[in-house]
């Protein structure tokens, strides 16, 4: 792996006249080619196909990163830092199945492959592991911290997920317990009621202010010193909030919003003040839960500020099924007419959404996840026509964080003939989120390393003076991890599964100057 500081060996180069690496950069220009698309008076389409070039640069030096987690002590947060922790000291224990190592499984960064090209003697893939992509921290190195509305340590808070096998938490436990959640901001009306016994660890005042967001501010930078950490990023896996209302002059601008929190209104999330702590202290912020943290007002301040923000809402179990099984439906032709999504759990985070504000919000995060592939097929949908959707979600204590996810896929086949799918996903909730937290952090930061700038708009000297630039503060690049993906203001939301790695890949790719994996083989085709 790559050790914090270092610029390693990279696993391959590249071997082109467009990629240079120097000790601290890998340098490429890569042609991006797409295709424009005009429309006629005759209704017919003229396809141009388009090339810009770009220069990309990849900073090679590997932070030492920290990250810090709003609801830290929660399900989530306890157990991805158990499990970077058993995976840093290489743990192995004692299940009933026998012993059982640590993982990143479910990490698309840490468990997946990427092909890399084509052997040119047995003309095979040559397969490597996405990590080595890029020069990408290794979650070992992580510095994990963070917050909670609960004083539990973290080794007290992972008895109260009850998620982790016995045996992993007594190898932990001393570490765990080491570990204690800094005080958050509480403003009760935005979580559930049944909430309030655990709020014994509150930054005083009921509703938004500047003192909250400058108290967040130094808890980061005080984090940073105290760990002599490179950046920090910090990530909402806090509970579920209801959504904030869209008002005129309090969440609709940057300077709004400033002028809001400034006057205590009540609009303002904990998760939006935490938005804003964050895009004014140059850390990015990453919303795992679905409510609009991220108000109009907020996307505007990350834009000004150049900050990144991502979101919202992890997506890891019964929607990734969706986004790619509807992906699949409606690519093959077939015409998915309705879904009916049940979910029950029994961890705190049902006991929230057991309320119908919040419920509310993870309805809305659930439902709209099939638009995209729905709009893209002209064919089978008349504009405007929709398969019905419905999402259930009831809180049953006694499945804890083994989620129950029961859909049935109803569609139209050939002829008016009907095909039912019917998938019952059981999984332990926090097992799918956490690799899907890591896997965020890790392909943020790496986001903070890459510049680029376009060539063509002017002659080649002046191209070369021109400054390099990041990509939009909205990294839509994160959408395969998350279910609602916030995208830059007017440009498309894109939820099927297959293209949202694909834009991951290739964008990862592009950086190295390679092109992007079309999956066409002609070198297995024509010859
Ligand atoms: P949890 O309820 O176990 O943890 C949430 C933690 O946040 C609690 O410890 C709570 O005390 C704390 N908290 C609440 N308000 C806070 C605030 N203002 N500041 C700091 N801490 C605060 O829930 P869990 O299972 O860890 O999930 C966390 C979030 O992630 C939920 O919103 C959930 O909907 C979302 N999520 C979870 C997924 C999963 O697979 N586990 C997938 C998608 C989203
Ligand atoms: C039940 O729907 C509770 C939710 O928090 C989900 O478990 C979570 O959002 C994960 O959802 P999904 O659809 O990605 O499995």
């Amino acid at each position: 792996g790559n050790y914090a500081g270092a610029a390693s060996k990279p696993l391959f180069t590249v071997n082109s006249p467009n990629v240079v690496y120097t000790d601290s950069e890998i340098q490429s220009k890569y042609t991006y080619r797409t295709t424009t698309v005009n429309q006629g008076p005759d209704g017919k389409y003229v396809a141009t196909p388009l090339e810009t070039l770009y220069d990309f640069k990849v900073d090679r030096k590997v932070p030492k990163l920290g990250v810090m987690l709003v609801g830290w002590g929660g399900n989530n947060g306890s157990t991805v830092t158990a499990g970077i922790i058993a995976n840093r000291r290489g743990l192995v224990w004692d299940t009933r199945e026998g012993t059982q190592a640590a993982n990143y499984y479910g990490s698309v960064i840490m468990g997946s492959t990427m092909k890399l090209g084509t052997d040119s003697k047995t003309r095979k893939d040559v397969n490597i592991p996405f990590h080595d992509v890029l020069p990408m921290v290794h979650p070992n190195d992580l510095v994990v911290g963070g917050w909670d509305i609960s004083s539990l340590n973290l080794a007290a808070a992972m008895d109260r997920a009850k998620v982790l096998e016995p045996a992993l938490k007594t190898l932990v436990r001393k570490e765990m317990a080491e570990m204690v959640p800094l005080p958050s901001v509480y403003y009760p009306d935005f979580i559930a009621a049944n909430q309030e016994d655990r709020a014994d660890n509150v930054i005083l005042g009921p509703k938004a202010c500047m003192a909250h967001v400058e108290q967040i501010r130094k808890d980061i930078r005080d984090f940073k010193a105290a760990h002599g950490l490179d950046k920090v990023i910090v990530q909402w896996t806090a509970n579920t909030e209801r959504f904030a209302e869209i008002l005129a002059g309090v969440n609709d601008t940057a300077d709004n919003l400033l002028k809001a929190i400034e006057e205590g209104h009540e609009e303002v999330s904990p998760s939006t003040v935490f938005a804003v702590a964050c895009i004014l202290e140059g850390a990015p912020f990453i919303n795992g839960s679905p409510q609009n943290t991220f108000v109009p007002g907020a996307i505007e301040l990350a834009e000004k500020h150049g900050a990144f923000i991502g979101g919202d809402d992890f997506k890891s179990g019964q929607t990734k099924m969706k986004s790619a099984l509807v992906d699949f439906l409606i690519s093959a032709g077939i015409k998915l007419t309705s879904i009916a999504s049940y979910n029950h759990l029994g961890n705190n985070d049902g006991k929230n959404l057991s309320s119908q504000k919040q419920f509310r919000s993870k309805e809305i995060s659930k439902s709209n996840v099939v638009d995209d592939m729905v709009e893209a097929n002209n064919v089978l949908y008349a504009e405007g026509e929709h398969p019905d959707h419905t999402v259930v979600i009831k809180y049953m204590p006694a499945v804890g964080d083994n989620k129950r996810a029961l859909d049935e896929y109803y569609a139209e086949i050939f002829m008016g003939g009907h095909q039912t799918i019917s998938i019952f996903n059981v999984c332990e909730d926090s097992l799918l989120a956490s690799p899907l937290i890591i896997d965020l952090v890790l392909v943020t930061e790496m986001m903070t390393r890459i510049k680029w700038k376009a060539h063509g708009t002017a002659t080649a000297e002046e191209d070369a003076k021109k400054d390099y630039q990041s990509f939009h503060s909205v990294l839509s690049i994160l959408s395969y991890m998350l279910k609602a993906p916030l995208t830059p203001p007017g440009t498309p939301v894109v939820n099927a599964l297959a293209k949202q790695r694909g834009a991951l890949t290739n964008i990862f790719r592009a950086c190295v100057g390679l092109e992007p994996e079309s999956d066409m083989t002609l070198e297995h085709k024509l010859f």
